[in-house]
């Protein structure tokens, strides 16, 4: 995006028809998004709260004592894993990083975690699993326009992605294939060649269905599984037990449509299968997105141009903000923190004794569930997520908020979770500084500061810094002085030198004259690598791993208190927890309340009326939302956005339940029960 500043002090935004990757498109949330530099909520001074419970205006001499002095006393009293730290997926490579040392050499704690938890975790433990290395897409976005068949799962790109929907377009018009797999006939599947509209949690279900026409049809590419690939014969053996007709029942899906879908796919040269929030967001997340690699590996495809499997990336540096140390098993490079050599190599880029590295610490659900109890985290700093709007079952996480002896949040609005905050800090906000994100193609991409932070703002880094020089143990500090975001940057390149997500040989001046490069780049002389996988796969024994999924039902199904199933997602006109763009006039007169979609027969049975409000019940809570009859989605489910707090709050609803390995919440299936209001 290109942003130009006016005489006035105003700025405007346009898309940049040069960029490789939206080729000059822009989301309406893009060209919108300069209001709320200048917005007049902007918070521009920290904020304390006073013996009468108010949060008031404070210097930031003041406000950092507060936290230096709480930080200190939680330490003395409960021990240094008392202090956690919350991070998000649209901080900078930069941000991310530091704030990892920050956790780990500062604070000396093994609690940091970050909203990627709810986001990317399910996915990007499936690409580890499988492929031995998780980059969203192994290969440019390009690439999926010359795809003749692509299995969209649980993705609504023309609402959530419009900048990369002209991919799709181009494809289709070249004669290719889209297959849409949603509970809803969203606007990406009403343009679709299938809708394959499942019962919710019901995707394991499917992919075995496929893998099972696959392999029964004789569609599969044995050479490729013979000389790339282990553990077929399980998923040959357990897919067997998938025939059609038992996988209609269980998905909702039309034995026929899933022959075909098969066979679309079988068929197809280049096929490629895309996964998204839909997918992952469950409680069986990565065996879900095991299960649709197998499809991608028993076709040979994977290696192949415009072929393969890849993962949508949600937010703006999602994957970058998954490589470099705010996950709580995980050092710089995407190291695991368990892991001997990354510990030594660690403690030498940081100077400090390895043994004074904490270990893993808890995810981010686990750690919020935990906040003010016994053995859990009592002072937490907040940089980058609104958690009591986005996190699941967001009753309980407000109640242990509030439960904490310390709440530190850095943002730039008052939101939801910092009007609960002892100390919120003023940032400067994506115009403001510079910094690099790595895009969903692995892609390094460098962000240029357009313009000066408000006065009485600072950058997140700024702020890391002066905590970490003040908190970093006797003789440490020095490690926290960074003059710039490209001082901090080029520690990051020696930190992750030799990980996997390798940044060794990138540099703000090659990424500048490259418009961007792909990781890994292990070396000053090394290009980037757009595609991975052509030859050999990053696992031990150099072969892509299929993985036997059994279909499991989700943690929570319906019965007779709570008849429906729930799921929950994005509307076009706001994103994620709305801090930012409920508080944009275009965007707020275009959603300005959540509705809740309901199927007319549905509407009918349960007395509802289009328009009027709705009670949504679940076993956590209740929350309203406008009903908005609609036959696009399933009669056995409603569905709500997650964007509103308080008593519109979609997560007072959603059910906390875990992926046991990515540790995941099921955002997308809870049973609810429905009346009007
Ligand atoms: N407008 C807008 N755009 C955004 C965002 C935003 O908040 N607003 N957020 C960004 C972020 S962080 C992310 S992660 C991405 C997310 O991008 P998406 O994953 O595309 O978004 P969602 O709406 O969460 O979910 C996609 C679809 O999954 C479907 N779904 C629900 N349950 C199931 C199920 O059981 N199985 C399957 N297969 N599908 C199911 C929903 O009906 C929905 O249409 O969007 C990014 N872009
Ligand atoms: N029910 C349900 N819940 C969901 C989901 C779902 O599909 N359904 N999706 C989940 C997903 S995929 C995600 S990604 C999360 C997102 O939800 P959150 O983790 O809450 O993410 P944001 O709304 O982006 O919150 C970012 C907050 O940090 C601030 N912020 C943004 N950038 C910066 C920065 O650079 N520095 C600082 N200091 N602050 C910043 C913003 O103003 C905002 O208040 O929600 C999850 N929750
Ligand atoms: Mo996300």
């Amino acid at each position: 995006m290109a942003l130009t500043v006016a005489d006035d002090g105003s700025v405007h935004a346009a898309g940049d028809p040069t960029w490789p990757v939206s080729r000059g498109a822009l989301c309406i949330k893009g060209w919108s998004a300069p209001e709320t530099l200048a917005h007049p909520e902007r918070l521009t001074t920290p904020l304390v709260r006073d013996g009468e419970g108010r949060l008031v205006a404070a210097t930031w001499e003041v406000a950092l004592a507060r936290i230096v002095d709480g930080v200190r006393a939680v330490q003395a009293k409960h021990g240094r894993d008392a202090v956690g730290v919350f991070g998000g997926g649209s901080l900078t490579n930069e941000k991310a990083y530091l704030l990892g040392k920050f956790a780990r050499v500062a604070l000396g704690t093994s609690n940091i975690d970050y909203n990627g938890r709810f986001c990317m975790s399910s996915a990007a433990a499936a690409g580890a699993r499988a492929f031995g290395i998780d980059r969203g897409l192994p290969f440019p976005v390009s690439d999926l326009e010359h795809s003749d068949a692509i299995l969209l799962v649980g993705a609504n790109v023309a609402e959530t992605m419009p900048p990369i929907m002209q991919y799709f377009e181009a494809q289709r018009a070249r004669g290719g294939a889209l297959l849409v797999v949603d509970p809803r006939r969203s606007t990406t599947a009403a343009g679709a060649t299938m809708h394959l509209q499942l019962t919710p949690g019901s995707d394991a279900a499917l992919a075995n269905g496929i893998l099972h026409v696959l392999i029964r049809d004789g569609l599969i590419d044995e050479h490729y599984l013979r000389d790339r690939t282990e553990g077929f014969e399980d998923v040959r053996a357990l897919s067997a037990g998938y025939w059609p007709e038992r996988v209609e029942r269980v998905t909702g899906i039309r034995e026929a449509d899933i022959v075909r879908a098969a066979r679309l796919l079988g068929e197809a040269k280049r096929p490629m299968i895309l996964t998204a929030r839909g997918a992952e967001q469950q409680s069986q997340g990565v065996g879900n997105v095991l299960a649709f690699i197998d499809i991608a590996l028993v076709l040979g495809a994977v290696g192949k141009p415009s072929a393969g499997y890849g993962c949508l990336t949600g937010q703006g540096n999602g994957q970058g903000g998954r490589e470099h140390g705010q996950k709580c098993d995980q050092l710089p490079g995407y190291r695991r923190i368990d892991d001997p050599a990354a510990r030594a190599h660690l403690a030498k880029v940081w100077n400090v004794p390895e043994i004074e590295l904490p270990g893993a610490g808890r995810s981010a659900y686990e750690m919020l569930d935990a906040l003010g109890t016994e053995g859990g985290v009592q002072a937490l700093i907040v940089l980058g997520s609104n958690v009591v709007v986005s996190s699941p079952d967001a009753a309980n996480i407000e109640r242990r908020l509030r439960a904490l002896e310390l709440l530190v949040v850095v943002d730039f609005f008052l939101s939801e979770t910092a009007a609960l905050a002892d100390v919120v800090l003023p940032s400067a906000q994506w115009a403001e500084e510079g910094g690099t994100m790595t895009n969903l193609e692995g892609r390094v991409i460098l962000r240029e500061a357009a313009m000066k932070p408000p006065a009485g703002v600072r950058t997140d880094l700024e702020i890391l810094g002066a905590l970490g020089q003040v908190l970093a143990p006797e003789g440490r500090g020095a490690g926290f002085a960074f003059a710039s975001p490209e001082a901090v940057f080029e520690e990051l390149r020696w930190a992750t030198a030799g990980g996997i997500a390798d940044y060794a040989g990138i540099s703000y001046e090659k990424i500048r004259a490259q418009k961007g490069v792909f990781w890994p780049c292990p070396s000053d002389e090394h290009a980037g690598t757009p595609r991975l996988f052509a030859e050999r796969f990053p696992t031990p024994s150099g072969r892509a791993r299929l993985h036997a999924i059994s279909h499991l039902s989700p943690a929570e199904e319906p019965d007779d208190e709570y008849p429906l199933y729930l799921t929950t997602g994005r509307v076009l006109a706001q994103y994620q927890s709305g801090t930012q763009t409920r508080r944009t006039k275009k965007l707020l007169s275009l959603a300005p309340e959540p509705f809740v979609e309901v199927h007319p027969a549905t509407a009918r049975h349960f007395g509802l009326v289009a328009g009027e409000r709705a009670v949504l019940t679940t076993r956590r809570g209740a929350a309203v939302f406008r009903v908005r009859a609609t036959d696009t989605i399933r009669r056995d489910t409603i569905f709500a956005p997650f964007h509103w707090g308080g008593a519109q709050s979609a997560n007072r609803l959603t059910n906390p339940a875990l992926d046991p390995v990515s540790r995941m919440p099921e955002f997308k299936v809870c049973a609810v029960r429905i009346s009007s209001a």
